[in-house]
């Protein structure tokens, strides 16, 4: 008995341990507690920045007892726990969620308010957590504010880059990046818990060891890093549950094996020793792509391991139960988003077998029973494979696991296919190439129960396409469709707090927030002139708002009566906005042929385009210049009077999102059919009552099931023609779209700048077989442009539209995907605190 759990003292620690309220005056005396002694500054030299820091570590403090009291009470339940494993978190600012979440906003509002300053002003102090690309790592923080929410006992794991997605600056019309160190000042939304460190091992050779008639393998030598975690409280919403994220930062060992350094070689030792924390310096800024960097997959194997070894303290917990092995998944779940935590499949499969001596077949039914994939994309660009060669090197065992694993599983496929020996190379974990290849997807499906795609066309074409044959080998029922999800909290709530309060006002309580199936009551009042007026009350000032934006970060005045015609999101060919850009340059030329009295009927428009293109990706950059180049012709000539603006808002991020989303009258989600897996700013879009022009791909078109006909603008040509139409053009001669044809001829004289620029970016086009199929949807394009024009001239007919599109998004919210998977693949059940 420690003296420290006697009953008194255990009384004392009670007495003690009254958790903070949340009143104003409770919160004005934390604040200026956290401004006297964890700023150490003063009333006379508190700024925003310190008055941001100190509400924000008001607030950490009570986050933290509500995670304390979450992970206790997850402990003494003991219910099935789903970890999600992502290598992004692309997770924004977290002050204003933290209060919204928590119910704060209002009392520490009023006062900050008292102490002399605007929550406004302090919000905008947060630099972004930008550990993630794009729509990937942006879900995985959507889902986080789920899980918390719904009450499910879920933990992610990630890694603690001290880079997350690089900053972009515009010069002279192209990218330039910069270095994003946004640990530069204090993080209050982490805590660090240097008394948990993993070791983890990399290199060194197997022993295998004959004991009797077992054999069984050690892994040995090789250098260790450090992995220290850092705890992210995530605050469900209108609850007390907090869960928790745990980033892992690499470290050099504390101790470093002197004998083997003579004293002449210790500043080189200690060079070796400062090697380990490059590990995790910094995010690859790559979406969609995968960039075969060694250090990358070290990256992988690090965080992987980590994890698992710290799930693994769990476990040992219940095996102190006397549980049997066979239980462990009856007790975890792990969710691999995308292929980027394959190797922790392998690598329970070593711990089971090398450390725990369970046989091959149970481990591996353990193993299987516990993990769940999702697959993200279909590009083949994307498929992540890694060297065999270089993986023997960094992770001899679990190389030669793969390849038993793969022994096994290919005798499996010859049984069900017998001599055909195609069919088994296709579905081979190994490519057979010089060298080999290990195929990351092939590993996750062979070592996973379910399979998931992440819209319904998308699981479609998965089980069609990429993995056709695994679907022939295990029959459909492993593979499932997941359509993504977006959270409404930070999405209408947060982002857009007027629409909110019109929303709750009109419906009379706030539990949409919650059950976003409840939004479908507006129906009833779009009719209602009333509600109208205050409906595009709210958009206008959301406009306003972001054209005070542009005009601060880019000098140049938009007007907010004009249609906002947005397109925001990573740059990429398959995404189009090339295509964009041709049809902005298409108008722009019809709008100069104009008559002044033609001029009158046209609608004033600001075409916003916004997103990072990855630092080694040519053609993704020269369309970002382009755009640059004709927003430079387009916005100074007078001659179309105001009709026409085109804006490339800088470092596009999750901070700016929540600004842009609600100001927009229609986005543009237009990507090649069948290439954008799903997407999730479509969904953020209307959820805000922004209309849409798409493509029939991804999840726009469940989002067109949703909210019907007449509330969307769909064009172009569908995935099962995309093969057909690729084929044309390379074999034949494709005849391009004559308006097409004209946009072209005017950029090669030079219209917007010396033409031998955009000359790559031409040829793909044409050289390049027009891989994307602009020219066969440009004509269809343009004509939903002229429908979009249009509708908006008639501004009640569009203000029922947009309230239509938001009363109908009620599926898109990440609480009814997390339930999804809560159900049908993880069995795990809500524990409320
Ligand atoms: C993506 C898809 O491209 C995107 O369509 C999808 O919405 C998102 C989340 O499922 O996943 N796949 C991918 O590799 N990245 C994505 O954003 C980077």
């Amino acid at each position: 008995e420690l003296s420290k759990w006697r009953p008194e003292v255990v009384e004392l620690w009670e007495k003690c341990s009254v958790p903070e309220a949340i009143d104003k005056e409770t919160f004005q005396k934390s604040f200026i507690r956290h401004v006297n002694t964890t700023l150490a500054r003063s009333i006379y030299n508190v700024d925003n920045f310190s008055a941001y820091q100190a509400t924000a570590h008001a607030v950490r403090d009570r986050l933290i007892q509500r995670w304390n009291e979450t992970q206790q009470i997850h402990t003494e339940r003991d219910q099935k726990r789903v970890y999600y494993l992502s290598l992004e978190f692309l997770l924004g600012r977290s002050l204003d969620n933290a209060l919204l979440n928590l119910g704060l906003k209002d009392a520490f509002g009023e006062g900050v308010k008292e102490l002399g300053f605007k929550m406004e002003d302090i919000l905008g102090q947060e630099v972004d957590a930008a550990l993630g690309n794009g729509g990937l790592g942006r879900l995985a923080a959507c889902y986080m504010d789920s899980l918390a929410t719904l009450c499910y006992p879920a933990w992610g794991y990630g890694v603690r880059y001290t880079y997350g997605i690089f900053q972009q600056k515009i010069v002279d019309g192209y990218q330039d990046e910069f270095p994003d160190y946004w640990l530069n000042f204090d993080n209050p939304w982490e805590l660090p818990r240097v008394d948990i460190v993993v070791d983890v091992k990399f290199g060194g050779h197997v022993n295998k060891i004959t004991e009797g008639d077992t054999v069984r393998h050690e892994w040995v030598g090789g250098e260790t890093v450090q992995a220290v975690a850092y705890d992210v409280p995530i605050p469900g919403y209108g609850v007390k549950n907090c869960i928790n994220i745990r980033l892992w930062s690499s470290k050099p060992r504390r101790k470093f094996d002197l004998g083997k350094f003579n004293a002449g070689e210790y500043d080189q030792a200690v060079q070796e020793q400062m090697k380990a924390e490059f590990l995790t310096a910094v995010l690859y800024p790559n979406d969609n792509h995968m960039v075969g960097k060694e250090l990358r997959l070290k990256q992988q194997y690090f965080w992987v391991a980590a994890s698992l070894y710290d799930m693994w303290v769990e476990v040992r917990r219940f095996k102190k139960s006397q549980r049997d092995w066979n239980e462990f998944p009856d007790q975890v779940a792990i969710q691999l988003n995308d292929t980027h935590p394959t190797l922790a499949i392998v690598e329970l499969q070593r711990i089971l077998v090398d450390e725990e001596r369970l046989g091959w077949d149970e481990a591996w039914e353990i193993v299987t029973n516990t993990f769940a994939f999702t697959n993200h994309t279909v590009l083949p660009e994307a498929m992540e494979k890694w060297p065999v060669p270089t993986m023997s090197q960094l992770l001899p065992r679990h190389i030669q696991i793969i390849f038993d694993l793969n022994l096994f599983f290919l005798q499996k496929v010859e049984k069900f296919a017998p001599g055909d020996r195609d069919f088994l190379a296709r579905l081979s974990i190994i490519e057979e190439s010089t060298p080999q290849y290990v195929r990351m997807a092939h590993l996750a499906i062979v070592g996973s129960h379910r399979v998931n795609g992440v819209a319904k066309l998308h699981s479609k074409l998965i089980k069609e396409t990429i993995f056709k044959d695994f679907v022939r080998f295990y029959g459909p029922d492993k593979f499932e469709n997941k359509t993504n999800g977006i959270t409404p909290r930070r999405w209408l709530h947060q982002a857009n707090p007027k629409l909110s309060e019109l929303i709750s006002e009109t419906l009379g309580h706030k539990d949409w927030l919650k059950d976003l199936s409840l939004l479908k009551k507006l129906e009833e009042s779009v009719n209602d002139k009333e509600f109208r007026r205050r409906w595009i009350a709210v958009k206008h000032s959301n406009k306003v708002r972001l054209a005070d934006y542009i005009r601060d970060v880019m000098d140049i005045d938009v007007n907010p009566n004009a249609l906002f015609d947005v397109q925001v999101k990573r740059i990429h060919e398959y995404k189009r906005q090339f295509m964009n850009i041709l049809g902005v340059i298409h108008h722009y030329n019809n709008i100069k042929s104009m008559s002044p009295e033609k001029m009158r009927n046209v609608v004033p428009r600001v075409v916003i385009f916004g997103g990072k293109a990855a630092p080694g990706y040519y053609i993704a950059k020269l369309v970002i210049k382009l755009i640059n180049s004709v927003a430079s012709v387009v916005n100074k000539d007078t001659n179309i009077q105001d009709l026409l603006k085109v804006i490339f808002i800088p470092d596009y991020n999750v901070s700016v999102a929540e600004i842009i989303v609600p100001a927009s009258d229609i986005s543009q989600h237009i990507s090649t059919a069948g290439t954008e897996a799903s997407g999730t700013s479509n969904m953020k879009f209307v959820l805000n009552g922004g209309l849409i022009l798409g493509t029939v791909d991804g999840a726009n078109i469940e989002i067109h099931e949703e909210i019907g006909d007449d509330n969307i603008f769909m064009f172009g040509h569908l995935a099962e023609q995309v093969e057909d139409l690729r084929y044309a053009h390379r074999y034949r001669d494709v005849t391009m779209d004559p308006h097409l044809n004209a946009v072209i001829k005017d950029i090669e004289s030079g219209s917007f700048g010396e033409a031998r620029i955009f000359a790559p970016l031409i040829n793909t086009l044409t050289f390049g077989k027009d891989y994307y199929l602009i020219s066969d949807d440009f004509g269809s394009y343009l004509d939903a442009q002229k429908l979009v024009e249009e509708a908006y001239k008639n501004e009640k007919d569009w203000a029922k539209k947009s309230i239509l599109c938001t009363a109908n998004m009620g599926k898109f919210s990440s609480d009814r995907a997390i339930k999804e998977y809560a159900e049908s693949i993880w069995g795990t059940v809500p524990v409320e605190v």
